[in-house]
C-alpha cells in the first residue's frame, strides 16, 4: 500500500519532455582524452549544460567520484586508456555507481558498444556527433536521474516512516523484531554479553484517565525523550507498545544494564512530567525488567519472555522499581 502511494507520486513528476526549457544547469563531466575531440563536444554543450571537462582518465574518474555531477560523457578517443574500463570503474565505485554514463564511440566501433552497455552504460552516442542528438540523450538521462533519486529518497522515507513511532520518534516494534535477532546471532557469535530492559510504565491508564489522553501522549513523548537521554547512543531504543519501552544493549554485562535501568527509573520518577504546554506536571513511576544473555542462547523471542517476566515481578513487588 505504501509502495503503490510512492509510485504513483513520483510518477505524477516524471513527465518526459514537459519539465525543461533548452538550458539545464545540471553538472556534466566529460573525460576526454584527445585535445580536437573534447574541444568539439564542449562546444556542443557549452551554454546548456554546466560542463567540466577531464582529459586524464583516472583523475576524471576521482572527479566523478567526489560528487556534484549528474552525467559523465566517456569518449572513447584514447590513446593510452580503455574506455571500457573506465566505465566498468564507474559502475563498481560506490560514489559513482548511480551516476549515468554516456559512451561517445567512433563508427567502427560497433563491438564496444554492446561490451559497454553490459556493463552498465546508460547509453551512446555514436560520431559523427549531431548536436541536437547528443543534447537530447543527456537530457533523457539527467531526467532519468532526477526521477530516481526523487524515487530513492522517497523510498528511503518510507522505510523510515515503517520502522518509526509516529508519536515518539523511535524505533517502532516492526524495527525491533528485524535488528534484535541481528544483534543478538551477533553477540553469541562472537561471545560478547547482550542485555534488554523491557519497561512499562505505572498505573499510565489511570493518567490517561484522569489528565485525558492527550496528555497521556504528552507523558509518553516526555518518557521517550527521557530514555534517550539516559541510554547510550548505540543502544537500540523501541516503543514496543502503548507505554511500554525495549532498549536492547549490546556489549553490556547484565549487571551494568541494572545500573541503566536504575538510573533510568530515577531520572523517571525525581522530575514531575510537565502537560499541556507546561500547565500541569504529573507525577510518573515505571517499574523495569532487566535480562541478560550471556553466551549461549540467541532466541530473541526467550530473551523477550524473560525481559518481560522480570517487569511482570517488579509490577507485582510494588512497582517503580528494577528487578534484574
Ligand atoms: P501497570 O502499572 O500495570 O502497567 O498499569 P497501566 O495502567 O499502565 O497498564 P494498562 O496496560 O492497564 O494500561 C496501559 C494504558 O496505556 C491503556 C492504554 O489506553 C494506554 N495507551 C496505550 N497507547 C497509548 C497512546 O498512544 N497514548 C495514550 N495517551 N495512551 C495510550
Ligand atoms: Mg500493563
Ligand atoms: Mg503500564
Ligand atoms: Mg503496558
Amino acid at each position: 500500500e505504501l509502495r503503490l502511494r510512492t509510485e504513483t507520486a513520483e510518477n505524477a513528476g516524471f513527465e518526459p519532455g514537459l519539465d525543461e526549457d533548452r538550458r539545464d544547469s545540471s553538472a556534466i563531466l566529460l573525460i576526454d582524452e584527445a585535445p580536437h575531440s573534447s574541444a568539439a563536444i564542449s562546444a556542443m554543450l557549452r551554454g546548456h549544460f554546466s560542463l567540466d571537462v577531464e582529459d586524464d582518465p583516472q583523475a576524471g574518474l576521482f572527479r566523478a567520484a567526489e560528487g556534484g555531477y549528474e552525467c559523465v560523457l566517456v569518449t572513447s578517443s584514447y590513446a593510452t586508456y580503455d574506455p571500457l574500463r573506465l566505465c566498468a570503474q564507474l559502475r563498481a565505485l560506490d560514489r559513482t555507481r548511480l551516476l549515468p554514463v554516456m559512451l561517445v564511440v567512433d563508427q567502427d566501433e560497433g563491438p564496444m558498444i554492446a561490451r559497454a552497455l553490459e556493463l552498465g552504460v546508460n547509453d551512446y552516442i555514436v560520431r559523427p556527433v549531431d548536436q541536437q542528438e547528443l543534447q537530447a540523450r543527456l537530457r533523457t538521462q539527467l531526467r532519468r536521474k532526477r526521477y530516481n533519486d526523487r524515487l530513492r529518497s522517497s523510498v528511503s522515507q518510507s522505510f523510515r516512516m515503517a520502522v518509526t513511532d509516529p508519536l515518539t520518534g523511535l524505533h517502532n516494534r516492526r524495527y525491533l523484531d528485524t535488528h534484535l535477532p541481528k544483534l543478538l546471532a551477533r553477540a553469541v557469535a562472537r561471545r560478547r554479553p547482550l542485555s534488554v530492559m523491557m519497561a512499562d510504565i505505572d498505573l499510565f491508564k489511570a493518567i490517561n484517565d484522569r489528565w485525558g489522553h492527550p496528555s497521556g501522549d504528552d507523558v509518553l513523548r516526555e518518557f521517550a525523550d527521557r530514555l534517550r537521554q539516559n541510554i547510550r547512543g548505540i543502544d537500540l531504543i523501541c516503543r514496543f507498545g502503548g507505554e511500554e519501552f525495549v532498549v536492547v544493549m549490546p556489549d553490556t554485562e547484565r549487571d551494568m544494564a541494572e545500573m541503566v535501568a536504575e538510573r533510568l527509573r530515577v531520572a523517571i520518577a525525581s522530575e514531575p512530567f510537565t502537560v499541556d504546554g507546561g500547565k500541569n506536571a504529573i507525577a510518573v513511576t515505571t517499574s523495569v525488567g532487566v535480562v541478560g544473555c550471556a553466551g549461549g542462547n540467541g532466541d530473541p523471542a526467550d530473551l523477550l519472555k524473560r525481559a518481560d517476566a522480570a517487569l511482570y515481578d517488579a509490577k507485582s513487588k510494588g512497582r517503580n522499581r528494577v528487578v534484574a
